[in-house]
């Protein structure tokens, strides 16, 4: 019987209580062996220790009995992981997109979204992409993680057997903010699943987020600006769309601001003419003549997106 969210749930979670049960198994008996020998060969007892030597039945239990037990917990780890490597055919496929910090899903008929939705009790395969670093795409409650790698198609698969939501991580530990990296998966069941497939909305919004994502990953924004708030070495993106702020301008006289399109164009244009207070001036490079108009549209449409999730 098959109890959990994925089809692989059984084989992974049976080579995890093999491999936790035999641990505890030797932590307990190792445990024992140390606390009867601190006894029994007590300097008192024993003031002359003596020097076991070439007792080849015992050298060759201690080599043949973990070898067994090793290839125990191989068999069960492999006999887990080999079904996770074949994709059955007629499988629905996804592309993720895993960048710096965010998921992406597009569909084969070009639906695009940033929760990965899917129908129950149907094969998907997910081929995993990455623009810029590594990432690993996991699942907890699915039992799958697979690294992303730039440049290299790797892909993986599962078949979600429970309807509900669960959680999506990055589990590369490696960057900044790849813990910031959370999505879901959503399982409906194949009716619900074809009404929002097939449907006609096209989610433009979610179009735009994610090019001006890139676009502001492209030229190096989100180096200084963070997407959650934390302050870096410029004003953070989220809640910066027509928030009020004290800037300096080029003569030193300060003046108070919203946030609106034009002062984020400014902005992004010419840095150095209204530096928010408590920012340093000349501390961020004019972008004008390297980021074309649409551009920096692309950019204020991320900046605002960030207020809608
Ligand atoms: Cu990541």
């Amino acid at each position: 019987m098959n109890t959990g969210a994925s089809n692989f749930v059984e084989g992974v979670d049976l080579a995890f209580w093999v491999t936790i049960g035999i641990s505890v198994v030797f932590l307990i008996g190792i445990t024992t062996v140390i606390i009867v020998f601190l006894f029994k060969y007590n300097k008192n007892r024993h003031p002359k220790p003596v020097d076991v030597k070439d007792n080849y039945t015992l050298e060759i239990i201690w080599t043949v009995i973990p070898t067994i037990i090793f290839l125990l917990m191989f068999y069960y780890g492999f006999i887990g992981y080999v079904p996770m490597r074949e994709v059955p055919s007629g499988a629905l496929e996804v592309k993720v997109t895993g960048m710096m910090w965010s998921w992406f899903f597009e569909y084969e008929n070009g639906k695009k979204s940033n929760v990965l939705i899917v129908p129950k009790d149907k094969p998907v395969r997910l081929n995993l992409y990455s623009p810029d670093i590594l990432h690993s795409f996991y699942v907890p409650a699915f039992r799958v993680k697979e690294d992303v790698v730039p440049k290299v198609d790797n892909y993986m698969w599962f078949t979600a057997t429970l309807i509900g939501d669960y959680d999506i991580l990055c589990a590369e530990y490696c960057g900044e903010r790849h813990s910031y990296m959370i999505s879901k998966v959503v399982v409906k069941d194949e009716r619900n699943f074809l009404e929002w497939y097939t449907s006609e909305e096209k989610d433009i919004h979610m179009e735009l987020t994610s090019v001006g994502f890139q676009v502001s990953q492209e030229y190096g924004c989100l180096g200084c600006h963070s997407s959650d708030g934390s302050k870096m070495y410029g004003p953070t993106f989220k809640g910066l769309y027509q928030s009020k702020r004290t800037v300096f301008l080029e003569n030193d006289e300060k003046k108070d601001v919203a946030a609106d399109e034009g002062y984020l164009t400014r902005a992004m244009l010419e840095p150095n003419a209204e530096v928010v207070q408590g920012y340093t001036k000349g501390s961020m490079p004019s972008y004008k003549g390297s980021m074309t108009d649409e551009e920096v549209e692309q950019v204020i449409e991320y900046i605002k997106s960030l207020d809608e999730k």
